[in-house]
């Protein structure tokens, strides 16, 4: 059965007038759109090529301790996305990113405070580390979920080769943000480029997924391609999609969503039945594919279920104050 967008709280709809008014004048003023640098020679890329990608397989081993969810369809996971640059509804990532997403060249940039920064193209970062197939839930704010096959490897490799300075505290993600491409951008629905940010511990944690592909193929556009980060045991939105660069920071990262309604969502956003969202119960959720309309919804565990490997990381915090 097809969830219509219409039974979810969308993202979208946590712009009260004032924020709406403010970054539309932050817009007028020019100081909101603060990603010509990123994105100049993509500009004229652009211009030049925007055919879609060819999947390509990828060869994965699997890795240990895969739940035994569901997996959801890949029609699913890959026809129902949240990728605002593409526009606030769930059909549009499939729609357009596609065809219009660029892939090639690839640069991911990671700096600030490490003592080598580097910068690495796709093909450099398939050699990096062996690719894992690894299965998580993936719950979304708004209380769906999915069970994704990504093809990735743990993020603390690709930190670790430039090597974080002790100074080093939290890790920033910043996503691709091309005018030319991205149609969601003209609307200021959110501050672009998008960025999202964790802890530095939370960063190395081996569950912190970077991700090149799903379902045994390259990334679809619509999945955040060609290089996205995924963070298990927390909401979807902390899984920023086609990263482009990271940055090793001193201090807290503030993330496009905790920007755009910090009473609604906080730097950390682990997984948690028990805090409510401000507008709606975060107890259970629908999964995507597999739970419809009609049938109740699931119960969402603490930490999307990985609490066992994850809840030290926050010994002795108060979850409910940082949420
Ligand atoms: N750059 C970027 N990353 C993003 C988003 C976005 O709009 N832009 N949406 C987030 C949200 S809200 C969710 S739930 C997941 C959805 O990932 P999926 O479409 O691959 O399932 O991507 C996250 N990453
Ligand atoms: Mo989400």
């Amino acid at each position: 059965m097809k969830i219509r967008s219409a039974d979810i709280t969308p993202e979208s709809v946590v712009l009260g007038r004032r924020a709406w008014l403010s970054s539309t004048a932050r817009r007028a003023t020019g100081l909101g759109v603060g990603l010509s640098g990123l994105t100049a020679s993509s500009l004229s890329q652009a211009s030049v090529s925007r055919l879609a990608e060819p999947l390509t397989p990828l060869a994965a081993r699997p890795w240990p301790g895969m739940p035994t969810d569901k997996l959801t369809p890949v029609h699913d996971v890959t026809g129902y996305n949240n990728f605002y640059e593409f526009g606030t509804d769930k059909a549009d990532p499939q729609r357009l990113a596609p065809s219009r997403l660029q892939v090639r060249p690839y640069q991911l940039v990671v700096k600030g405070l490490v003592a080598k920064p580097i910068t690495l193209g796709f093909d450099d970062l398939l050699k990096l580390s062996p690719l894992e197939e690894r299965i998580y839930r993936l719950r979304c704010v708004e209380g769906w979920s999915m069970v994704i096959p990504w093809v990735g490897f743990s993020l603390s490799a690709v930190l670790r080769r430039a090597q974080p300075l002790g100074s080093a505290k939290y890790v920033e993600f910043i996503s691709q943000a091309d005018r030319a491409t991205m149609p969601g951008l003209s609307s200021p629905v959110l501050d672009w480029p998008y960025q999202e940010g964790l802890r530095l511990d939370e960063a190395m944690h081996p569950l912190t997924t970077l991700t090149v592909g799903l379902y045994g193929k390259t990334l679809p556009a619509q999945n955040g391609s060609p290089v996205r980060l995924v963070v298990p045991w927390k909401y979807g939105f902390k899984s920023a999609k086609s990263i482009v660069e990271i940055r090793l920071v001193e201090s807290q990262p503030i993330p496009s969503w905790v920007k755009t309604a910090p009473q609604e969502y906080g730097f950390f956003s682990n997984v948690n039945p028990a805090v409510p969202h401000r507008r709606w119960s975060q107890a259970t959720e629908r999964r995507i594919g597999e739970d419809g309309l009609l049938s109740p919804r699931r119960p969402t565990l603490p930490f999307n279920g990985y609490a066992d490997q994850v809840a030290s990381l926050y010994t002795g915090m108060d979850l409910r104050r940082f949420f």
